[in-house]
């Protein structure tokens, strides 16, 4: 009897693709996508020009209390006038894609519940000559067509509590997708509509600053559905365009082992993460949601046939990523512990959560306060993944604020760049593991207007005195920039 012999093997199967790193670096994949993020009220200032009129966030700003320092967005970085300027220090610094954001009150300057308004021709002038710009300096725009910058007469008919938000908001995507979308391949509906809905409406430290539990939830809806109705428009406009969605997800866990303490994770995860993915991803809301806020809401504003509206196909699933959340059960003997790191506020963002807790991590914080974990970019991604195999992600968000100086021209922010190459390799964990990770968006290009916190918490890398609007790259921007050249992680320190 003859056999075969297999030699041994003693080295394992190394995947034909994958690009075989130079000692010292980590190879991202050939046509990895580099960019950075901004958003429209943060940095475009212009808040009365050419026809703008105000936002939710321009009332929000202007109420005194609202923002630190009473800082607005009147001015900010002057992108609106400074965008050249901007776009070409994108192209020294070797960028290959900018995320930004479209101000809505700038395109239907007079929209209200019934009605959209005219169109402002100003308006989208102003993006598409950005996006002429951005396309004749080798950059890629990706557009969000919503963040957070409601027109405040929308508001004033009941802002997300209104389902007609939802359908004017999609018919203004309509818009700018035909508008841009021979040049524009990536249209990004919603910037994290957690916030939008949580944050706006039930703790109220961002804009229109309401605190009322079933008007969160309401809100949750009506911008899933603002979702569903825009993806449809932007692709009935736009047929070659990808459509995406940006969502903060959590990476939530317990550090107590308690039943309790686990049924609050799966309370937050329900909260944070699946009351938006699974009606976008497929077609319903989780069972387990619907029970934990009964007492706060029937849930009778999802109407027969939303889901299908909702659960458009997604080409595109965008993750934004800072900090991990970590929960315990709270029984009432101590104070309860609240470092969820959005921010003072008598009311929480989370519904029907009064029994759990956010204890306060050891370790290492951001100038926000945030606790740094670059594992939950990992986990989040793979479990992406896993639950949605095939579904493309991209980074659309991840990056630190730090106490930055400028000294003699320079900005020495090591900590920023020990932040970024951390959780950069954590993406490139994930992609070695398999994820379709197609790209990865720094926040943020330009220290900018960060919401609460005005002009206090410096997000950027690209440092911006705002007296004089001058620029100054930050070590972390050259750092960003070798990184993107080489297309690589240089992996010592
Ligand atoms: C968000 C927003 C950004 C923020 C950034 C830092 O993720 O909250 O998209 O506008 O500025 O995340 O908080």
């Amino acid at each position: 009897m003859t056999t075969t012999e297999e030699p041994a093997t003693t080295t394992a199967a190394v995947p034909a693709a994958r690009p075989q790193p130079r000692e010292g670096v980590r190879a991202f994949p050939p046509g990895f996508v580099w960019g950075t993020a901004t958003a429209a009220y943060q940095v475009e200032g212009a808040a009365e020009e050419d026809g703008r009129t105000p936002s939710i966030w321009d009332t929000f700003s202007r109420t005194p209390g609202k923002v630190l320092g009473g800082d607005t967005g009147d001015v900010a970085d002057d992108h609106y006038h400074r965008f050249r300027e901007d776009v070409a220090l994108m192209q020294r610094l070797g960028l290959r894609a900018y995320r930004f954001s479209v101000a809505w009150p700038r395109i239907t300057p007079q929209v209200s519940a019934d009605a959209l308004g005219p169109v402002n021709p100003a308006g989208l002038e102003f993006y598409s000559t950005l996006v002429d710009e951005l396309l004749a300096a080798g950059i890629e725009p990706a557009v969000t067509l919503y963040h957070w910058d409601l027109p405040q007469a929308l508001e004033d008919a009941g802002g997300w509590t209104n389902r007609a938000t939802a359908e004017r908001f999609a018919e203004y995507a309509g818009i700018v997708a035909g508008a841009l979308g021979d040049r524009v391949k990536t249209f990004i509906t919603l910037n994290e509509p957690w916030c939008s809905a949580y944050l706006g409406y039930a703790s109220g430290v961002h804009a229109p600053g309401r605190t009322d539990q079933a008007a969160a939830l309401t809100a949750v809806h009506h911008l899933n559905l603002a979702h569903g109705l825009g993806a449809a428009a932007v692709r009935a406009a736009a047929p070659g365009a990808r459509v995406a969605l940006t969502l903060n997800l959590a990476w939530v866990r317990t550090d107590r082992g308690t039943d309790a303490d686990h049924d609050a994770v799966r309370r937050v995860d329900g909260l944070q993460n699946r009351v938006f993915l699974d009606p976008v991803l497929r077609g319903s809301y989780p069972a387990d949601v619907l029970a934990d806020t009964a007492s706060v809401t029937d849930w009778s504003f999802v109407r027969e046939g939303d889901l299908e509206l909702v659960h458009q196909p997604l080409d595109v699933l965008g993750v934004n990523y800072y900090s991990p959340t970590v929960v315990r059960h709270w029984d009432g003997a101590a104070p309860r512990a609240e470092a969820d790191g959005h921010g003072a506020s008598t009311h929480s963002p989370w519904p029907a959560c009064e029994d759990v807790e956010f204890p306060e991590l050891p370790g290492h914080k951001t100038a926000m306060g945030w606790s740094v974990d670059a594992r939950g970019m990992r986990e989040l991604l793979l479990r992406m993944h896993a639950e949605h195999p095939g579904l493309e992600l991209l980074v659309t968000e991840n990056g630190a604020a730090y106490p930055d100086v400028l000294v003699d021209g320079h900005v020495d922010d090591a900590d920023r760049i020990r932040y970024l190459r951390d959780h950069l390799g954590a993406v490139l964990d994930a992609v070695e593991a398999g994820a379709p990770v197609r790209g990865y968006f720094l926040w943020s290009f330009l220290d900018n207007f960060e919401w609460g916190y005005g002009f206090s918490k410096r997000f950027g890398i690209v440092h911006v005195d705002y007296d004089t609007q001058v620029r100054t790259p930050k070590d972390s921007a050259w750092w960003y920039s070798g990184v993107i050249g080489a297309n690589a992680l240089p992996t010592g320190d």
